[in-house]
């Protein structure tokens, strides 16, 4: 199941490219796809990969981008998830 992170952010397609890269890294992490116009980036798991919201969380932020929500499996978050 896909996880969607809206950011407060996201105007140009250097930093959508940054994100993308960073959540990448995940392992476990099989595509991303960033909307510049909805500010979101979906992330799309590996078969059978359960990803942890908060790594999620904090590679956005790692690639110098506030999330604003989380929506995914594991529920929907406005604050940094606790695992
Ligand atoms: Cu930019």
């Amino acid at each position: 199941m896909k996880t969607t992170i809206t950011l407060e952010v996201l105007s140009c397609e250097g930093c959508a490219r940054n994100v993308a890269a960073k959540l990448l890294e995940i392992r476990g992490v099989a595509n991303v796809k960033t909307d510049l116009k909805t500010k979101s980036a979906t992330v799309i798991p590996k078969a059978e990969a359960s990803l942890s919201p908060r790594q999620l969380w904090e590679a956005v932020e790692k690639a110098g981008k506030k999330p604003l929500k989380l929506q995914g499996p594991s529920g929907t978050f406005t604050s940094k998830p606790k695992m």
